[in-house]
């Protein structure tokens, strides 16, 4: 074929090409190393020295107007592509407004980030817990050995392999005091599993902040203090808050820390339940049995820890009616709460 002959040839081919295949075969036929182009260059040889100039633009010419037929066959391939695919789909309406449905934190995240940071700026590290914890670090290093009655107050979850689902964050206090020695300030939110009835304000999944402190000369008025600058930044007042006896085998003496209830301070309303006050969390002295196991000299360093009710300190925060809520996964209910 001469290259008249050549181009004739491929523009018939051209027409047929429906696919990418058939088009990169093309390609090889014209331009590849035995393609026709390729071949009829070897002519060139055999010109007289005067033509091979004038053939040779000849034959890049041709080159060029293959090379720009294969790109446009390419674009129209895609295109029918592209056709193929939207046959059938609802044509797309250009002037439909944007929907800005964006996510956004759950509050308990909200109010554990906002704990953290109040707790950071009091100079508290932050540690978090293992969810699966052994029976030691749960019950035995917290001063609630075998048998122990206190044992009953928090169902547990355990696993086939002798371990458990945490069912306190006071769990991981004697790995962090292990870890940081004395003295140490931290606090450790985390998630908990109690194997007990749910109901409004009971779930079998729940989160607490754990805080501890050991120094020397530590009181529980170092822990009235700390606690009321956290309620009153949770809350942007002055928060009231006094303490009760109450047992728990980890800490003596132990104390369930109330807060003057900050919607109507102190009056009664339907939040506090009309007494004017909230039980917000068990606290107490770290009992010299934990400090001991956790490695602590006793007869130099005391320490306060507290229990936070995360969970339900979040539905005080946001009026919540009923912690199942917390944990549901119905997007409808949960993306009503705002940054507070
Ligand atoms: C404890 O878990 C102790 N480890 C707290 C502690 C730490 C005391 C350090 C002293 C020193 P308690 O079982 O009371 O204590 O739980 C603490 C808080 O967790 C409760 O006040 C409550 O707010 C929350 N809580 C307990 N059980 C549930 C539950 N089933 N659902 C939701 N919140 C719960």
């Amino acid at each position: 074929m001469n290259l008249d002959e050549i181009l004739l040839a491929f523009d018939r081919d051209l027409e047929s090409i429906t696919s990418d295949d058939e088009l990169q075969n093309l390609r090889n036929n014209y331009l590849g190393k035995s393609g026709h182009l390729t071949t009829i260059m070897r002519v060139m040889r055999d010109l007289d020295p005067k033509e091979r100039p004038i053939f040779g633009q000849k034959v890049n010419a041709a080159k060029q107007k293959i090379e720009q037929a294969l790109g446009s066959m390419r674009e129209k391939l895609e295109a029918r592509k592209i056709e193929r695919a939207l046959k059938g789909t609802k044509s797309i309406d250009l002037s439909t407004p944007l929907r800005e449905e964006t996510g956004s934190l759950h509050p308990i995240t909200i109010i554990e980030q906002k704990i953290i940071e109040i707790f950071k700026s009091m100079g508290f590290s932050i540690e978090d817990g293992n969810e699966v914890e052994t029976e030691y670090n749960n019950f035995e290093a917290v001063n609630v050995p075998k048998d122990h009655p206190a044992r009953d107050m928090q169902d547990t979850f355990f696993l086939d392999n002798g371990e458990l689902l945490k069912t306190h964050t006071s769990a991981s206090q004697n790995r962090i005091m292990r870890k940081y020695g004395a003295p140490c300030k931290v606090i450790f939110p985390g998630r908990c599993f109690r194997n007990e009835d749910v109901d409004a304000s009971h779930d079998n999944t729940f989160f607490q902040v754990e805080g501890m402190m050991i120094n020397e000369n530590v009181s529980i008025s170092n822990l009235i203090y700390f606690m009321k600058e956290m309620l009153s930044k949770v809350f942007g007042k002055d928060v009231d808050v006094r303490l009760r006896p109450g047992f728990f085998p980890f800490v003596e003496p132990g104390f369930e820390l109330d807060c003057k209830c900050p919607y109507c301070d102190g009056k009664g309303c339907n939040v506090c339940k009309s007494t004017g006050w909230i039980e917000l969390c068990p606290c107490g002295m770290i009992h010299p049995k934990v400090l001991e196991m956790g490695g602590i000299d006793t007869e130099k360093y005391q320490g306060f820890a507290f229990g936070l009710g995360l969970s339900r300190l979040v539905m005080m925060v946001y009026d919540i009616d009923d912690i199942r809520k917390l944990n549901s996964s119905d997007l409808k209910i949960l993306k009503d709460f705002k940054i507070k």
